[in-house]
């Protein structure tokens, strides 16, 4: 897998150079409250690894969701390089059959394979990544149910369902989210580091516990990267290709608009 046990309080995470950069960075800005501490690089079993804070370390029993942020989820890269010299891709092809037997073309069908942009768009278009700019990867609550079945969750009101479900309806928690992440906005919009990367792929982590602690934070930094110079992101404007636009404010803007909406009902 990606992960390893660390030191006390500590992960290892598959060394991956993107992440790493985008880490270190992140270690000197505005938005270093919202990311795991980053420790360097450590070699084990003759692998290399991030070493990283763990997140879950100051809490007893969390229930923990997964947000990718974004209305994109592949890089620009991945289009050119398609366009360029298409790679058929046979697992994506069955994840997608698994899902929606009748979502590939007919053409696809017959080649048994699909390309990975058109494999990450249709999870987009089937997603709340297309509508509301997130959408949930995954929970594990403190009771010890674990869902990753969302892939098709994305009218606002089965999103809202499956979050208003995540805090069993406690609205100490949901307000203290929405306090964490509209400062987690503000940091983002005063962020040297954000206004000059593109963020994709990136995951909102939530964590609260029974005692009421509640906290998110920003992970998977192995596609965020750093634009051309002096090119700048609204992180809101909607995308086109080459504006390298990410839709992660936008996305931000609708999760605390809903988690808001279910802090008063
Ligand atoms: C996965 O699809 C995720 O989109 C991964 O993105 C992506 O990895 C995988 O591409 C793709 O198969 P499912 O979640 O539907 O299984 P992420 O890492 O952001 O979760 P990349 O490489 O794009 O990071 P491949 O090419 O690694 O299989
Ligand atoms: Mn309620």
């Amino acid at each position: 897998g990606n992960f390893q046990a660390g030191e006390d309080g500590r992960i290892l995470k598959r060394f991956c150079q993107c992440e790493q950069r985008s880490l270190e960075q992140l270690m000197n800005d505005p938005l270093r409250p919202y990311v795991p501490t980053y420790y360097g690089v450590v070699q084990k079993d003759g692998q290399a690894f991030n070493q990283m804070e763990d997140l879950l370390a100051d809490f007893e029993g969390p229930s923990i969701m997964d947000c990718k942020m974004g209305s994109r989820t592949y890089l620009e890269e991945e289009l050119v390089k398609a366009r360029e010299r298409p790679r058929p891709r046979k697992d994506m092809y069955e994840k997608m059959v698994a899902v929606d037997p009748g979502a590939p073309t007919p053409e696809e069908h017959a080649q048994g394979a699909v390309t990975k942009p058109r494999y990450m768009q249709w999870r987009e278009t089937v997603s709340s990544t297309s509508t509301l700019g997130f959408r949930i990867e995954g929970i594990k609550k403190a009771d010890g149910t674990c869902n990753t079945n969302f892939k098709k969750t994305q009218e606002l009101e089965q999103v809202t369902k499956v979050l208003e479900d995540f805090v069993d309806g406690n609205h100490g928690i949901l307000r203290e989210y929405v306090a964490r992440l509209e400062k987690l906005r503000e940091a983002l919009e005063n962020s040297p580091f954000f206004r000059t990367h593109e963020v994709v792929g990136s995951s909102l982590l939530f964590v609260h516990d029974y005692s009421g602690l509640a906290k998110v934070w920003m992970i998977d930094f192995g596609k965020t990267v750093a634009l051309p110079d002096h090119q700048t992101l609204s992180h809101r404007l909607p995308w086109a290709e080459g504006n390298r636009e990410d839709g992660y404010l936008w996305g931000l803007d609708n999760m605390i608009r809903l988690l808001q909406g279910l802090t008063q009902s």
